[in-house]
């Protein structure tokens, strides 16, 4: 078994251990006070810009706060268009290896150009990241595997879990998504060994919201896992272009919503008359290869995190059928440092 499959197994176990460390983990912004900013910022590189994107999305929806989600060199290149000085911004800087060059780099500029509090995220401890940043969060979960994949679940749960505690919201029900984590894994496997994945060349991820962030992430994974063309859009927006792709060798992945399940499933229909094949991954029922998440959220978006674990399924089948070797994604390194 490789050390990617070995780690995604696990990966039940990583967020109920992560889950059960939610107020050590988070000890260190016990007295963050989110109204003293204007805007919270998330940075990240490649899968981390991904939870980024979750993350500003469940912020804004659950802190009522302006929240954006900004790639780490765009911090460093293009920080006009993306920030404007004088602004009081709270930032959340996220990166595994802690690091990436891009994030690091960014850190600073935020810190120097921005005068910004950053929290640094990362499951380094001792990480040149968490080092400059004002407020450490140390995820202990320590990853082998080139792309990330427990560790993208279990950053994203705990900054979701710190958006319900500092809205004052209970974030007891992230345990009932967490509790469901193996029946999702298993869900998968099942459908992914029925499903033909080699007869689809073209792989498209859907989703609303903070699940656009999922769909983003979930596309990554699929290119970085199996060297497969790969597409995410929010979940609608399909059908305004990109859906001319669509025909029998085209496999859809749509996160449904709690908001948008009415037409969701139209569009579910609609693909499948092009001869599109849909997997619907959803509280309800869906499409005819449909993973049900086994619980019902208040509101859309709290369980985001889980929704990557069918896709680290369904890299590793698509990569077992097409004979690549996930532990060494074809151009990648674990951690991109720039000269
Ligand atoms: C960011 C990243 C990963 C990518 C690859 C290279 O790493 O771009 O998202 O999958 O592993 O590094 P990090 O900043 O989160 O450590």
């Amino acid at each position: 078994m490789s050390i990617t499959e070995k780690e995604v197994m696990k990966e039940p176990d990583s967020i109920q251990e992560i889950y059960q460390l939610k107020k050590e983990i988070l000890s260190s912004l016990g007295n963050v006070d989110f109204s003293k900013y204007e805007e919270i910022i998330f940075v990240g590189c490649g899968s981390s810009y991904h939870l980024a994107k979750a993350a500003e999305r469940f912020f804004v929806r659950v802190l009522k706060k302006p929240s954006k989600a900004i790639v780490g060199s765009e911090v460093l290149y293009s920080s006009d268009a993306v920030l404007i000085e004088g602004r009081k911004y709270l930032s959340f800087v996220l990166s595994r290896s802690g690091e990436s060059t891009e994030t690091v780099k960014a850190a600073e500029v935020l810190k120097k150009k921005y005068n910004s509090d950053i929290i640094g995220v990362s499951c380094e401890k001792n990480s040149s990241l968490l080092k400059l940043s004002d407020l450490k969060v140390h995820i202990p979960l320590d990853e082998e595997a080139i792309v990330m994949t427990g560790s993208f679940s279990a950053t994203l749960m705990i900054l979701n879990i710190l958006a319900l505690e500092a809205s004052g919201k209970d974030s007891g029900i992230v345990k009932e998504v967490v509790e469901n984590a193996q029946d999702i894994l298993e869900q998968a496997k099942e459908l992914f060994e029925d499903l033909k994945l080699t007869d689809y060349n073209n792989y498209v991820f859907l989703g609303f919201g903070e699940y656009y962030g999922i769909a983003k992430e979930s596309s990554l994974k699929l290119q970085e896992m199996t060297i497969s063309h790969t597409e995410a859009f929010p979940t609608l927006d399909y059908r305004h272009g990109p859906k001319s792709l669509v025909d029998e060798r085209c496999l859809i992945v749509m996160n449904l919503t709690k908001e948008g399940y009415e037409e969701e499933m139209k569009l579910v229909k609609e693909l499948e008359g092009y001869g599109g094949t849909v997997v619907t991954v959803g509280e309800k029922t869906g499409s005819k290869y449909h993973i049900s998440l086994g619980y019902e959220m208040p509101f859309d978006g709290i369980d985001s995190f889980i929704r990557v674990l069918p896709i680290h399924i369904m890299g590793l089948k698509l990569a077992e059928l097409k004979g690549v070797d996930v532990d060494k994604p074809r151009n990648l390194s674990k951690v991109v440092i720039i000269d």
